[in-house]
């Protein structure tokens, strides 16, 4: 296929990598909206970003009693639409923290690898339903697929789900047509992408074209082998592969928390701000390095799925500084008590870093 139009990337972003082409805004402006402007949203790809238009036909096919196949763009006409807000994040987001620990193999990412938006299109329990497949299947999975472009590892881009998620009226899975109430843009995915909330970004496939229900997961690389945590004796690429079937994917992300800017105010204070990811129910912030902590006010919070966004402002005493400088700590709690623990397992791919927030000030 001959993508004759180059995208647009937005100039907000800092390059990780130009082939494929991978970026992310600096954290500090992220925080700054509660729906992330589509100039500030990372963009993660394992392959090149196609330029397609919304003629193609989407296919759903698989163990379902009917299969379907349609131009995406009828997609929109046979089915109810909704909105769902939630925070989209790579499994690889704050990578570069874990890499202090022991060098790990990915994308250099820092904490700026998440964006939080409302997504609008159709329910994919509504199209599997259409399809024929019964609501209440206990096995199964749903697979997602994109093969306009071959990836670095693969022939095509896929992921997959289970059927009980995927018909699962609570999760809100979306097969999404906008973003933030505009056209997905061809960096997003266009003509549509799959929205899994509070599952890792690798499963929110872009320029979906196939849609299979079935007995195994996608066979795909980034499924069966990429973005798993990988016990911490695996330290390399052969180890790796040795490990790949005994582990389980990553789906949903673990409770996060990153400090996207901090002060010191003229009164002495620290004034700090960041985010918060998973079902958080509170944030709390340290400058002693954990040796007690202040809860900070939550800003923004909308439905299951959000993100959140904090800021306190708190006294610091002089023992909490060194050579003039404060690190603040952040480690969001979630409703079952779970939060970021402060010596995160390393793992050789670099997912799924839930270690406190840190930033140095002064
Ligand atoms: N087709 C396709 N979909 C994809 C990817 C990809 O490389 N190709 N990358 C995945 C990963 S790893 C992430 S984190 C998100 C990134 O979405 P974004 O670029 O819109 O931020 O898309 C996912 N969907
Ligand atoms: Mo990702």
């Amino acid at each position: 296929m001959d993508f004759s139009c180059e995208p647009n990337h937005s100039s907000n972003l800092q390059i990780r990598s130009k082939e494929p082409f991978n970026a992310e805004p600096p954290v500090d402006s992220l925080v700054a909206h509660e729906y992330t402007p589509e100039n500030l949203v990372y963009c993660r790809n394992h392959g090149p970003v196609p330029t397609l238009d919304d003629t193609y036909t989407l296919k759903v096919d698989g163990k379902v009693k009917k299969e379907l196949s349609f131009p995406v763009a009828a997609l929109e006409s046979q089915f109810q639409s909704h909105d769902v807000v939630a925070a989209l994040q790579c499994a690889g987001n704050r990578r570069n923290t874990m890499a202090l620990k022991k060098e790990v193999s990915g994308v250099g990412w820092g904490d700026g690898v998440v964006c939080n938006a409302k997504w609008s299109g159709v329910y994919l329990r509504d199209v599997l339903l259409k399809a024929g497949v019964d609501p209440s299947a206990k096995a199964g999975f749903v697979c997602f697929e994109s093969d306009f472009t071959s990836t670095q590892d693969d022939s095509f881009y896929g992921g997959s789900i289970s059927l009980v998620r995927a018909m699962d009226k609570d999760a809100d899975v979306l097969l999404a047509t906008h973003m933030n109430g505009v056209r997905l843009s061809y960096d997003r995915g266009f003509p549509l992408r799959v929205i899994v909330p509070g599952y890792c970004g690798a499963r929110w496939v872009k320029w979906l074209h196939r849609i299979t229900v079935s007995d195994q997961e996608s066979p795909n690389y980034y499924q069966k082998k990429d973005y798993k945590v990988l016990p911490p004796d695996v330290d390399s690429r052969e180890r790796a592969s040795k490990a790949w079937d005994s582990v389980p994917p990553v789906e949903l992300m673990p409770v996060n928390s990153a400090v996207a800017s901090a002060e010191i105010r003229p009164t002495g204070n620290i004034y700090a701000k960041g985010y918060a990811l998973g079902d958080v129910v509170g944030v709390k912030v340290s400058v002693n390095k954990g040796r007690s902590w202040a809860w900070a006010k939550i800003t923004y919070q909308e439905g299951k799925w959000s993100w959140k966004l904090w800021e306190i402002e708190m006294p610091i005493d002089e023992r909490d500084q060194t050579n003039g400088k404060v690190e603040v700590w952040s480690a969001a709690v979630s409703r079952d008590n779970e939060t970021q623990p402060l010596d995160c397992t390393w793992n050789y791919r670099g997912v799924c870093y839930n270690g406190p927030g840190v930033k140095v000030v002064g």
